[in-house]
């Protein structure tokens, strides 16, 4: 049975947050029959969600369930980068751990995807679809944040950060092959290759809702970000060219 859709979760101290987001997915995909595959990875948390159970096959023998542990804390960038290498599916979505994008957002990137597009990103863009605030300093420091990235990258988009993003395989396989960021700037580096490689991308405005319990430290990770997009630039000559579509991994 091949894999229709692949959704990788990273997750770094979520044991609070992911039971919820699990029972989640499980209440939404139990209704479809699509063959789906989740795989969590475990960044070195010291909370327990490693051992977090996950959910029993029973109502939905489609759904099937992964946890891949890296060994140490090694970065979103890294987690999402081995969630998506190891996926099988068809098509490959990313979401955060707290599903500030509900999984019923899902369709929307579908449909873009249906109609064209090879990448569809969720943008945090429409303002009435935001449910849920950040505080106003932070949504602010995001703005700023995506502007320079527009700027320096010239990424055309008005959210680049948003964490779920969903590929098709072909896309999906060119793109984390030649990631390199393994902490916060993996996103715009995502995109940016991406556009290098002549992939379609389509920002989807979703529902959002800010989930207390962020992880990411304003001051220190803006800068870091910021480090990672200024890499990226200078790194823009030496990624390698798109990987041909074959290998164990295509299709
Ligand atoms: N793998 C990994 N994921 C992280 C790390 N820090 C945060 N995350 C994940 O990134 C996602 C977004 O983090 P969150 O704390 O909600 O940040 P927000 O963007 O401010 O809401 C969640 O799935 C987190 O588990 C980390 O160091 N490593
Ligand atoms: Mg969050």
């Amino acid at each position: 049975m091949s894999v229709e859709l692949s959704i990788v979760i990273p997750a770094y101290n979520e044991a609070g947050r992911l039971p919820a987001t699990l029972a989640a997915i499980t209440a939404y995909f139990t209704r479809q029959a699509r063959v789906v595959e989740v795989i969590v990875v475990d960044d070195g948390s010291t909370d327990g969600t490693g051992e977090l159970p996950l959910p029993a096959p029973g109502a939905a023998p489609q759904l099937t369930w992964r946890m891949l542990r890296n060994p140490g804390n090694r970065g979103k960038g890294f987690s999402v980068r081995r969630g998506m290498l190891e996926a099988s599916g068809e098509r490959l979505l990313f979401t955060d751990a707290d599903l500030s994008a509900p999984i019923s957002e899902l369709p929307k990137l579908e449909a873009a995807l249906e109609l064209g597009a090879d990448i569809a990103i969720g943008s945090r863009s429409r303002q009435e679809l935001i449910q849920a605030h950040q505080s106003r300093f932070r949504e602010n420091a995001g703005r700023v944040f995506n502007r320079l990235v527009r700027l320096i990258l010239g990424l055309p988009f008005v959210d680049t950060q948003c964490g779920f993003k969903l590929f098709n395989r072909a896309a999906a396989r060119a793109v984390f092959t030649a990631q390199r960021i393994e902490r916060w700037g993996f996103d715009p580096e995502l995109l940016f290759l991406a556009r290098r490689y002549g992939f379609r991308v389509q920002e989807v405005p979703v529902v959002w809702a800010h989930a207390e319990g962020a992880k990411i430290r304003l001051w220190r990770d803006s800068v870091r970000m910021f480090g990672d997009v200024l890499a990226i630039r200078r790194h823009a000559r030496a990624y390698p060219a798109r990987a041909a579509a074959s290998g164990p991994g295509a299709r």
